[in-house]
């Protein structure tokens, strides 16, 4: 553990009322002695003159001190709140490294707080997604995961299979009574009734981690299909130049919509077709190209058209895993109702995106595929890491539980017990490597 003192400018660059300036470490005091022109109480609100080295006045303003460990980091913090000039707050920050801090980098205040206790890795991860969120309900999705709502669902699950393991540790401290002792069924209902906790805690944190992460929507069609027109639509502005002439579109045109409060990155891509110009032909490349990395692909067609070989083509070469919408455009022309039909995986709606009758059929489809009509107060905000991880813990304790209706042998499940429990830890950071910490941590903002 390092313990050097670290500062930071932790307000975001440009103008502003008032810009701060932080400082974790054990050279706090020296540093508000040698800079300030006044001693500091504790977690007090003092106004002051921030001091050159020669007792110039750099600016005035408000510094607070607060002691470790009961601060942010675990560390003693100053915190200096001076006018927001970058000139003024870059010659605080200089004077403070004079002192005796060097410059943090990112998250680094933060990182501290994780390793003196003061949260866990998914309450870190949860002040990162909370500073990026773009939806109320990703802001409050973090708030609940920062405030240890989820620390606590994967700490009272672990608890349960320490008990179990427990249970079967003292039945196997007498292996002569070991039949009677251990009750099978008792102990089969137990892991169910985890693997059953796990299950929940999964769904709210996959609704979170949509909140999070977004979703990747690609559209693509034959030419004049009327792929602009919908992105126009789904972006509520005229993005995309929309005409009658077919191989309008050539670069990808992208943006970023919420979906009630879900990010959605929407690509709108050239058309589908066999030709000879080669800037078109670079244009289909990137739309195939996009076509791969997306979650979602809304194929769009003209009603009452078949499909053509170019758009089969493209739809098979996709992986299983992406989502694919047909429409059926222009019904205003062709005279359908508007109108969905699912089957199995795959899904077709009957719209026109021009009129925009039929276009709420999309987005409540889309909002059911998200399962956004699941966000609600005990979502948590979640990440790809921890899906995966709470995905692995499940699969143990599923296969262990098969594995003692085979068998019966409990110290086997104690076992499976032990490395479900250990694979739940890496998602708060009790057993984590080293640079997957540091992945995490670099990713936040200077000052954090
Ligand atoms: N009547 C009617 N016309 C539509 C509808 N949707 C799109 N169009 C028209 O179809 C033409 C092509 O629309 P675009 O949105 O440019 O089609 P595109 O698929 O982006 O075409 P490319 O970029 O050339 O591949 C335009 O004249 C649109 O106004 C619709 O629902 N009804
Ligand atoms: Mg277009």
């Amino acid at each position: 553990m390092k313990t050097d003192t670290i500062a930071a400018i932790a307000t975001p660059p440009g103008k502003g009322g008032i810009g701060i300036v932080r400082v974790s470490g054990p050279q706090v005091k020296t540093i508000i002695h040698s800079l300030l022109d006044r001693a500091l109480q504790p977690r007090t609100a003092h106004y002051c003159n921030f001091l050159a080295e020669d007792q110039s006045v750099i600016d005035s303003g408000l510094a607070i001190y607060f002691p470790g460990p009961g601060s942010y980091t675990g560390e003693d913090i100053l915190e200096l709140h001076a006018h927001c000039s970058r000139v003024v707050l870059e010659s605080l920050l200089k004077r403070i490294v004079r002192a005796g801090a060097r410059l943090a980098v990112p998250g680094e205040f933060t990182q501290r707080a994780f390793h003196n206790d003061k949260i866990d890795l998914l309450q870190a991860e949860a002040v990162a997604d909370l500073i990026n969120a773009v939806s109320d309900q990703a802001a409050r999705s973090a708030i609940r995961s920062l405030s240890g709502n989820f620390s606590k669902a994967i700490a009272s699950l672990q608890e349960e299979l320490i008990a179990i393991r427990m249970f079967i540790e003292s039945a196997l401290d007498f292996p002569e009574e070991e039949i009677n002792f251990i009750n099978a069924d008792e102990l089969e209902e137990r892991v169910k009734s985890c693997i059953a906790t796990l299950q929940k805690i999964l769904a709210r944190a996959r609704t979170g981690s949509l909140l999070n992460e977004g979703v990747n929507i690609v559209i693509t069609g034959r030419t004049n299909a009327g792929k602009s027109t919908l992105l126009n639509r789904m972006a509520g502005s005229d993005v995309a130049i929309v005409t009658e002439e077919p191989g309008t579109t050539r670069d990808l045109i992208e943006r970023d919509i919420l979906i009630e409060g879900v990010p959605a990155h929407i690509v709108d891509t050239a058309g589908l077709r066999i030709t000879d110009s080669r800037v078109e032909m670079e244009g289909i490349k990137r739309a195939r190209h996009a076509a791969m990395s997306a979650d979602i692909i809304i194929l769009v067609t003209e009603d009452g058209k078949e499909t053509d070989q170019e758009e089969t083509a493209l739809i098979n070469s996709l992986g299983d895993n992406i989502h694919i919408i047909t429409l059926h455009n222009k019904i205003d022309l062709s005279g359908s109702k508007p109108g969905i039909m699912k089957k199995g995986n795959s899904v077709n709606i009957r719209l026109s995106a021009k009129t925009g009758e039929g276009y709420g059929l999309l987005i409540d489809h889309l909002k059911d595929y998200l399962g956004i009509l699941d966000i609600s107060e005990d979502t948590f905000m979640a990440r790809k890491r921890h899906l995966d991880s709470l995905g692995r813990a499940r699969l143990i304790l599923e296969d262990a539980l098969k594995a003692y209706g085979d068998h019966r042998a409990a110290e086997l499940l104690a076992e499976d017990l032990r490395q479900a429990h250990r694979t739940l830890g890496e998602i708060t950071g009790e057993f984590v490597a080293d640079d997957l910490l540091n992945k995490i941590f670099s990713e936040f903002c200077i000052g954090k």
